[in-house]
């Protein structure tokens, strides 16, 4: 089963998606995400530049060792834009093997676990009654898990207030927008959100909330400990996580059990994390964290520290990447829930897939490999555009993590 082609497809079906075409002898072809939000063109040329190169020849069925040839071969291991490159390759050549034994990507990955996968999407709004109404449109569509987030009194552009109820799309056309963030107004503000919540909606359904990396472990210790008589499901990305060290502090302070990983891209970034259990949930996902047989690894050493996967699953990461994260989810032991936010009409159309949502839980579907496809002809009608995400300043001006 020797590769004899591999292409990257850029498209912007109203985002902007970097996707890896591998083909094979026999004509079967797999695809991988390569999406970086905000530097796709780096990945792209990584892939085309360096690693396509590479790929025509080998045989596709050898997984494990394309992947530490990747790994290792390039001498400068880790970092997003390589660890990327390598998922969408790891990614497409499982898609290949499932559909080369005509079985669903869950299967080779020891089978399903769990009768589907439970989701969480995004409630949010620009004051708290907009949030309430928000996650009551969630809870009425099914879902079982909701993700809230509010603007703070004076500060509109709060993370997580986005554009449309069912897609966040914080990337924009042309130059970073520039957005305000104040500690001090956020930290009390937060608790009445989740008050108020759980009065409206009662002890059952399951409430997260993203950080989004604003705050220093202190903060986030308070932050927990005001959270934990409305029981979150998680606090996410409290700090931002180069200092695993860190986590210790939060942990000393709160039992609001914390998530963290989006922005990881392998295991080196959260094993201790992981065996300090200092966390509850690692939210590494297969487009940035070295595709399936990597993401494996990390779920199997956190199952031995009783941590869970929450895979990142924003819009920005396409069709192929919640494909391959569902037959992770089903198939891995220690799955505690997916995030899932709505890809636009025009995404589900360039990228037909198998997988289905109802009653608040996802399936992969049975279809051969991963279950999902790009339509070529329709990718071609949506050009790149370039777009970057935000950047936050703190009221004084000082640069902070958006
Ligand atoms: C999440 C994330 C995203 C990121 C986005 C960046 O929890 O879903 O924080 O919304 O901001 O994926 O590209
Ligand atoms: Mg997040």
């Amino acid at each position: 089963m020797r590769i004899t082609d591999a292409r990257v497809i850029i498209c912007s079906p109203g985002r902007n998606f970097v996707t890896l075409k591998v083909t094979t002898e026999e004509g079967i072809h797999g695809l991988g995400d390569a999406t970086l939000n905000g530097r796709e063109l780096a990945v792209a040329s990584y892939l085309t530049d360096h690693i396509i190169p590479l790929l025509i020849g080998r045989d596709a069925r050898r997984i494990e060792d394309t992947w530490q040839y990747l790994y290792k071969g390039a001498y400068w291991r880790r970092g997003p834009v390589t660890m990327t490159a390598i998922s969408a390759v790891d990614t497409a050549l499982w898609d290949i093997l499932g559909k080369a034994v005509n079985r669903p990507v869950y299967e080779l990955l020891g089978g399903a676990s769990r009768d589907s996968v439970m989701v969480y999407g995004h409630a949010n709004g620009s004051n708290v009654d907009d949030t309430v109404a928000a996650v009551g449109r969630y809870v009425t569509a099914g879902y079982k898990a909701v993700r809230a987030q509010c603007a703070i009194p004076d500060m509109p552009h709060a993370y997580g207030v986005g554009r449309g109820d069912l897609y966040y799309e914080p990337a924009e056309r042309g130059t970073p927008p520039e957005t305000a963030w104040s500690t001090e107004r956020y930290l009390p503000f937060v608790p009445t959100l989740f008050e108020r919540l759980r009065r409206e909606f009662g002890p059952d359904v399951h409430l997260l909330h993203d950080v989004h990396h604003r705050l220093t472990p202190i903060e986030a210790g308070r932050l927990g400990k005001s959270l934990e008589p409305y029981h979150l499901f998680w606090m996410e990305d409290p700090v931002p996580a180069e200092l695993q060290e860190g986590f210790r502090l939060i942990r000393q302070h709160t039992t609001t059990p914390i998530a963290v990983g989006e922005v990881f891209d392998s295991v080196f970034d959260c094993h201790q994390l992981i065996t300090s259990q200092w966390i509850d949930y690692i939210r590494t996902t297969v487009v940035h964290a070295g595709g399936i047989s990597h993401l494996r690894k990390i779920a199997n050493l956190a199952e031995l520290y009783h941590v869970r996967t929450g895979s990142h699953g924003a819009t920005d990461l396409s069709p192929v990447c919640m494909a391959a994260a569902l037959h992770f989810d089903l198939s891995v032991h220690n799955f505690g829930i997916q995030e899932y936010m709505r890809h636009t009409d025009d995404t589900d159309l360039v990228f037909p897939h198998a997988y289905t949502f109802a009653d608040g839980v996802m399936h992969p579907g049975n279809a051969s490999g991963l279950g999902v496809d790009i339509d070529e002809l329709l990718a071609a009608q949506y050009p790149y555009e370039p777009a970057y995400l935000p950047v936050a300043r703190r009221q004084d001006g000082t640069m902070h993590s958006w």
